[in-house]
């Protein structure tokens, strides 16, 4: 056995329920102070209402594509959103752009703009599979997991892609030098079938392994220290145990996290609003044992054909869980791989933008203007 692996053994059998049993502080103790500042302030601002984000905000939108300061959502409220969701999927491979295209050199800037606006970072990773190349993220090949795990053939390469995720989030520095907290949320979705460390494609054991390995090289190998770790979970689950049964350890999460989106029409039946609001009820109370944050990492309901989506269904599903935030995901605009519009944001004259105005009004939704007065990196 190596050096190194003997380290990573030691640190997921030392590490843990002593130091995660402080719920004031994030799972990594040695995270920066603004990335502590952040978590507390995140468990208060929960207990007012949640923050609202959005995927690829600064950098496209339904018909335009890097414009400075331009924001779908600034177009309808006259604001930005709270949270900036980005993706790092392309990052292992050594690529300039991330698999929608948006070059890493901007997606540092506009983390870097949002940050010193107060606003907040999150990031997942559509890693392409090291074995079906072809398919992206999206390749279920069984054992490609264990393949990446110490000992397994991939191992090494795997650690070629975690130092270029340690090295951009590295670059992520604020005006003073400090290091950008980030919302990170890894192998996202992973009780679905579609990602290649979904349940179908490897143990439970391998996820755990696949998750502590990745934290412990992240913070102890590279010496992140400004990550808060989410954990997520598709739709597809309905009690605690089903949420939990990869669940890596208190010591190696910060937030627990849902995905789930509207495919039917919200007018027919009420399945997104009765069901999302079950489960996010779920991980919210395993959030408050756990003394976790909890989010609504991922939702939305495509090209949001019914106007009043954003009041009678979004605010309905949340209902009074303590969730920090919901993120909608991208807008993209048309997608000609499916020939319809693919976006899930409201933009200027959008149908659902005036209830999206009605959403932005109330009191326990937070945007950009709402954050800046909160001051999430400070004391
Ligand atoms: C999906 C779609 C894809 C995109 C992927 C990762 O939901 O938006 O077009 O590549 O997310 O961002």
């Amino acid at each position: 056995m190596t050096l190194r692996l003997c380290a990573f053994f030691l640190f997921i059998s030392l590490s843990g329920q002593s130091l995660a049993a402080d719920k004031d502080m994030p799972c990594n103790s040695s995270a920066t102070k603004e990335t502590v500042n952040l978590y507390r302030n995140l468990k208060k601002l929960s207990l007012k209402g949640f923050m609202f984000g959005h995927q690829d905000d600064l950098a496209y939108g339904v018909n335009w594509r890097y414009e400075p300061g331009n924001s779908d959502i600034k177009t309808v409220v006259g604001n930005y959103p709270a949270v900036y969701g980005w993706d790092l999927g392309g990052i292992e491979l050594g690529q300039e752009n991330n698999l929608d295209g948006i070059p890493f050199k901007k997606i540092k800037q506009f983390i870097k703009e949002s940050y010193e606006r107060g606003g907040v970072t999150t990031i997942s990773w559509h890693a392409r599979s090291p074995i079906g190349a072809e398919k992206g993220a999206w390749d279920t090949t069984r054992g490609t997991v264990a393949s990446i795990l110490p000992g397994g053939n991939n191992h090494e390469l795997y650690k070629t892609w975690l130092d270029k995720i340690a090295l951009f989030i590295t670059s992520l520095k604020g005006n003073k030098g400090e290091s950008i907290p980030v919302l990170f949320r890894p192998f996202h979705e992973l009780t679905g079938n579609w990602f290649w460390w979904c349940r179908n494609t490897c143990s439970e054991f391998e996820f755990r392994t696949l998750w502590r390995f990745t934290v412990y090289y992240l913070q102890q190998e590279k010496k992140l220290n400004n990550l808060l770790w989410v954990y997520n979970t598709s739709d597809n689950i309905n009690t605690a145990e089903d949420f939990l049964q990869r669940y890596p350890g208190d010591d190696m999460v910060d937030m627990l996290s849902l995905d789930a989106y509207q495919y039917d029409d919200p007018q027919k039946n009420d399945r997104f609003v009765t069901g999302t609001a079950k489960l996010l009820t779920l991980i919210d109370s395993i959030a408050q044992t756990k003394g976790k944050l909890s989010a609504f990492a991922e939702t939305g309901y495509e090209a949001i054909p019914y106007s009043e989506w954003w009041t009678r269904v979004l605010l309905k599903a949340i209902g009074n869980s303590k969730i920090s935030y919901v993120l909608v995901w991208r807008n993209h605009g048309y997608a000609a791989w499916n020939q319809k519009m693919h976006y899930y944001a409201p933009y200027k004259g959008q149908v659902s933008a005036d209830d999206f105005k009605k959403f932005f009004d109330l009191p326990n939704t937070f945007f950009g203007r709402d954050v800046a007065g909160e001051k999430l990196y400070g004391p």
